[in-house]
């Protein structure tokens, strides 16, 4: 009943023209479908060359890997959700890992971001992870519960269907090394848990949760056929035209 969501996260990759060059081959080889979701994140700056690729009718949805909290004033450098929505964005992704790491964002941070992109009707898909020295002490529920209990702090129920839980173990991105099929099956059956005691069973069962870290055309079908791992969040391996559309098949 959860239609499988598949996000290419490009991270800080492709200018304006490769992004429309990379939506020029790949839309020769992605079918359009209803069985599965489609999002493009590339950078900010080739945000509109993607959307005016895609084409208006196009299946295939634009996000963007971040936003501001607020709304417009002096922020040099920020962006905020309603200039990603006048793009075309569908979707955000908030509080991934680098972001954490490499920007300091704080939870408290990822919080105003979330409810920054609802209140201006975008998808957050909020990213929640251990590092390899908190999984190893056994400290993975603790900092995944910490991090889902700002994010998702006082949202309604209503806001709670439009957002999407990445788990990214922190171990597993750019590195290679994905997470076992168990590992994250795990994770995402204690994310689902934290929901439905949070709201409600029906919330937590209609709530998408992804799998990201080193997903790979190579391991996608493993970690799709999870019964609690709705879609994946792709790094390196949506670069590739060929390869991301290996993933998504995977997912159909
Ligand atoms: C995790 C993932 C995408 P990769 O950051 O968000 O990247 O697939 O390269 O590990």
């Amino acid at each position: 009943m959860r239609t499988p969501l598949i996000v290419g996260n490009w991270k800080m990759n492709k200018t304006a023209s490769e992004g429309r060059a990379f939506v020029r081959d790949f839309q020769q080889l992605v079918e359009p479908s209803t069985d599965v979701e489609v999002v493009l994140a590339p950078p900010f700056t080739a945000l509109e060359s993607v959307r005016s690729s895609l084409g208006a009718t196009s299946r295939i949805m634009l996000g963007a890997q971040n936003l501001h909290w607020e709304q417009q004033g002096a922020f040099t450098g920020e962006i905020s959700g309603s200039m990603l929505l006048d793009l075309g964005c569908r979707y955000v992704i908030v509080g991934h890992s680098e972001r954490r790491t490499l920007f300091w964002e704080r939870n408290e941070d990822v919080q105003k971001k979330v409810r920054a992109a609802l209140a201006c009707g975008l998808r957050p898909i909020l990213c929640v992870g251990e590092s390899l020295t908190e999984r190893e002490t056994g400290q993975t529920e603790r900092i995944i519960d910490e991090q889902l209990s700002a994010g998702l702090d006082q949202l309604t129920d209503a806001n709670l269907k439009t957002v999407t839980i990445a788990y990214e173990p922190v171990w597993a991105i750019g590195t290679g090394r994905a997470a076992t099929t168990v590992q994250a099956g795990d994770v995402h059956r204690s994310i689902r848990a934290f929901v439905a005691n949070r709201w409600k069973d029906a919330a937590a069962a209609t709530m998408r949760i992804l799998y990201g870290g080193s997903v790979t055309a190579q391991n996608a079908a493993s970690f799709l056929e999870s019964p609690d791992i709705d879609g994946a969040l792709v790094g390196g391996a949506c670069l590739n035209p060929d390869s991301f559309a290996k993933i998504i098949a995977a997912a159909n």
